[in-house]
């Protein structure tokens, strides 16, 4: 059986990546919701609408486990995802990212870039509080920086330019940990170290996510012996497999147009 991961474009391939790289025999699914990208400028209740339809095509497809590699759906979408899903096992981004982010500061402060919709709703703050209630949070929102990703960008002066006015208020309160709060933005990796300087790690939720992964799949007893990814996006096929050869390195990838 394959696990199902989906994002609304290409962030969620951060995600692939990082699951590959741990689990090189376990087939996936991927679908990146073109159609409705991007997520994080639209209400709750659409997210959550696309969410699910996305969830019940996965189911459909026979998965056993489902990583919702998108902070906006993660932060808004979770506990009606698991309902839908049950008893397939449903994993989020923000949960590992609070977990790493706690794990990772040494002195208490911790920053979180995301879209706008994830730092509003303050899900990483809630969530980080929860593990640890002295830990100061500091979250900004960005969709312009998403959109850069989206349209192929992983480092120009413009990017820079922008992460490091973004970045302003929780550098110039001190972190020590700056959470990659949106899956678009491990693509963005070089820009935003640039920005903050070696004194501060950079953490990827989805290096916990793989990991949370394998012990999942060790608990259920569940792996295979040969990977293979197949990719489905709900809008213009060739424009995202142009993306895809950008970011993940697959020879003739299998993508497939679905209307979802
Ligand atoms: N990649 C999504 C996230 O992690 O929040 C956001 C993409 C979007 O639609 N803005």
């Amino acid at each position: 059986k394959p696990i199902g991961i989906f994002d609304s474009g290409v962030g969620g391939l951060s995600v692939v990546r990082s699951i590959r790289k741990v689990l090189p025999n376990e087939n996936i699914i991927y679908v990146g919701d073109l159609k409705h990208f991007p997520y994080g400028t639209k209400t709750e209740e659409e997210v959550k609408t696309f969410a699910k339809n996305i969830t019940k095509f996965l189911i459909s497809q026979g998965v056993k486990l489902i990583i919702v590699a998108c902070n906006t759906v993660s932060s808004i979408a979770m506990d009606d995802l698991r309902v839908l899903a049950k008893p397939i096992e449903v994993i989020g981004m923000i949960q590992s990212g609070a977990e790493y982010a706690v794990k990772t500061t040494k002195i208490k402060k911790v920053g979180v870039i995301s879209t706008p919709l994830t730092a509003r709703k303050h899900a990483y703050k809630n969530e980080i509080k929860k593990l640890d209630s002295s830990i100061e949070v500091f979250e900004v929102g960005s969709q312009e920086l998403v959109n850069l990703v989206e349209d192929g960008v992983s480092f120009n002066d413009y990017a820079c330019a922008l992460a490091r006015e973004k970045l302003e208020e929780p550098l110039s309160n001190g972190i020590d940990t700056l959470v990659l709060g949106c899956t678009h933005f491990p693509f963005l990796y070089k820009v935003v170290k640039n920005v903050v300087g070696e004194k501060v790690e950079v953490i990827d939720p989805a290096e916990y996510i793989a990991i949370r992964t394998v012990e999942y799949l060790k608990e259920i007893g569940e792996n295979k012996d040969s990977q293979k990814t197949v990719f489905y996006t709900t809008y213009d096929k060739d424009s995202f497999k142009e993306k895809l050869s950008l970011f993940l390195d697959i020879e003739n990838p299998e993508v497939y147009e679905v209307d979802i």
